[in-house]
């Protein structure tokens, strides 16, 4: 077999900052495309030339359109460049949380992430390709950088030139001089969450009669749940809909929201809701949790799982601390303050929770994006979520609506709600902020919608561990009725932008604690919309997305 070395031209794409490449499939299927992207990470992480030699890699993705292709290139490229060994996730299914659980318990040097998350996918769709590095997680600023500017300076790329690859059963075979090991994709995984849970208790909870809808999407986290709920568990077959991973996810839009998984919301807001429902994305990362009637918030979810999450064996000793995006509302800050544990507020996207994970800050992570985590891998886990609520149920034994006000009766509630403006004109998104950047000095002491701003900046971070910084992540507005809202531009999109605004409001008073958040939050919307001209800037009288 013999090593082609083809000519190429730098890759157009890649965000600087951004741990991956995100774009329309028919993009990543350019002749060549794919492959410079690959070859860049080779370089940048690899030696001299993308050296790999002795090294291994982990390799999985969440089924969507193209992904077996782009596994039988990579392969030839990583046996092309040297590296001894790659694991390959059967039929090239990995979730993102199960590649970080490889990468950890195997010990390779990293891994490839093949999805666009909750991106559509299909040959209209959009792919994604990442790297993560050994500790599990998302490159940090200095490798996506590193990898970046490779691709602006990139002239060739090396494949093998053998014949496909069988990935469709376990076990090992070489190509080159490089070994193949085709893996269960959801044995580590499950065998990791059988240490942190406590699966008898979760057993008798279904064979008490507890019932559960677990709504896969079409997407990657379709066998795992299978395998982990129904097989593992005992819930009832069927509990899992949306089971078998689909190149189009069914031609539905793998995002976990009220308005993307509306068939669950309708169904766990109806007569014949199950006791607990839930839904993940794409790749497996994200989580939405419903309980009869009631829709968890994700910020909510992360505030009620570190006052709760003792409750189950892997989390019984106690938490180091809890990390929450900036947009994340402050309700587990809360928490953290009443359990005398640290609390750390990071810019958005997981990668800044991995040196507070690595040094044993938090145990916990959470975005408002239905992102939630712990240090048992370095991603985001949407599953992991999941089996946390049920270990909670499993332990308290009352309904998920009734655990959600008793918390805010503890703590009180911290009314929150995302409005997402999608696909909007991207230079009047971009003037949108930088006008609003511009003014923010002059918005203390005004007052809007009978708000009045307390504060106003741009998020910026400094990471306590590595001490790397990072500015411009978004617009916080405070108003003195203890209540905020946030700009930010979407990082992930690939057509236009979209304009995210977080809006949220604490209130303590018990009377008060069972209201709508859209009504709730009326003066906050109205004041946010204010300040940024929404309507008249975006030509929008409404979001396409509320969550
Ligand atoms: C979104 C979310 C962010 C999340 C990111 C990746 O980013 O807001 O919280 O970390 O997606 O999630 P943005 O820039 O579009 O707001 V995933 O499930 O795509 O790994
Ligand atoms: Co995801």
């Amino acid at each position: 077999m013999s090593v082609n070395v083809v000519a190429t031209t730098p890759v157009e794409g890649q965000k600087p900052g951004t741990s991956g490449l995100r774009k329309q499939t028919r993009v990543f299927m350019e002749p060549g495309y794919l492959e410079n992207f690959v070859q860049s990470i080779f370089d940048a992480v690899g030696g001299p030339g993308g050296d790999l030699t002795g090294k291994t890699l982990t390799l999985g993705g969440d089924g969507r359109y193209f992904n077996k292709r782009a596994i039988q290139t990579i392969v030839k490229m990583a046996a092309a460049n040297g590296a001894s060994r790659v694991l390959v996730g059967q039929n090239g299914i990995l979730s993102t949380p199960a590649a970080s659980a490889v990468i950890r318990a195997r010990r390779t040097d990293g891994g490839l992430i093949l999805s666009a998350s909750h991106n559509p996918g299909g040959a209209d769709g959009d792919f994604g390709l990442k790297y993560n590095i050994p500790a599990g997680g998302p490159a940090p600023e200095s490798v996506t950088e590193a990898i970046h500017k490779r691709t602006q300076e990139i002239t060739e790329y090396r494949v093998l030139e053998a014949g496909d690859v069988d990935i469709s059963t376990c076990g090992e075979s070489t190509l080159g001089g490089m070994t193949v090991e085709v893996i269960d994709p959801v044995a580590i995984y499950t065998e990791l969450m059988r240490e942190l849970f406590d699966f008898a208790a979760i057993r008798a909870l279904f064979a008490s009669g507890f019932t559960l809808r677990f709504d896969a999407m079409h997407a990657v986290t379709g066998p795992y749940a299978k395998a982990i709920l129904e097989g593992e568990l005992g819930a009832p077959e069927g509990s899992v809909m949306n089971a078998t991973p689909l190149p189009d996810f069914g031609g539905g839009h793998p995002d976990p929201n009220p308005v993307y998984a509306k068939e669950l919301m309708d169904l766990i807001m109806g007569p014949d809701a199950p006791d607990f429902a839930a839904a993940s994305d794409g790749d497996g990362d994200r989580n939405m949790i419903l309980g009869r009637g009631v829709y968890v918030t994700p910020s909510d979810s992360l505030a009620v799982l570190t006052a709760n999450a003792q409750l189950a064996p892997g989390y019984k000793g106690g938490l180091a601390g809890v990390a929450r995006s900036m947009p994340t509302s402050r309700a587990a800050d809360r928490v953290a303050e009443k359990l005398g544990i640290k609390a750390f507020e990071t810019p958005t996207g997981w990668k800044f929770f991995g040196t507070l994970l690595d040094a044993g800050l938090v145990t916990l992570c959470g975005e408002e994006s239905a992102g939630t985590g712990s240090n048992h891998v370095r991603e985001k886990d949407g599953l992991w979520a999941v089996l946390l609520w049920l270990n909670i149920l499993a332990e308290r034994r009352q309904p998920v609506a009734e655990i959600l006000e008793a918390h805010w009766r503890d703590y009180g509630r911290d009314y929150y709600t995302r409005h997402d403006y999608e696909g909007v004109d991207k230079a009047a998104a971009e003037a949108l902020m930088d006008d609003l950047r511009a003014g923010l000095g002059s918005l203390p002491g005004q007052s809007f919608a009978g708000l009045t701003v307390s504060a106003a900046d741009d998020f910026a971070y400094q990471d306590p561990v590595d001490g790397s910084t990072a500015r411009q992540q978004g617009i916080r507005i405070f108003f003195a009725e203890n209540a905020r809202a946030v700009f930010r531009l979407s990082g992930t999109g690939t057509v236009g932008a979209t304009l995210r605004v977080y809006l949220e409001r604490f209130v303590d008073d018990p009377a008060l604690l069972a209201g709508d958040p859209q009504e709730m939050l009326a003066e906050v919307i109205g004041a946010a919309g204010e300040i940024a001209q929404i309507g008249a800037r975006l030509g929008r009288d409404a979001p396409d997305v509320r969550t």
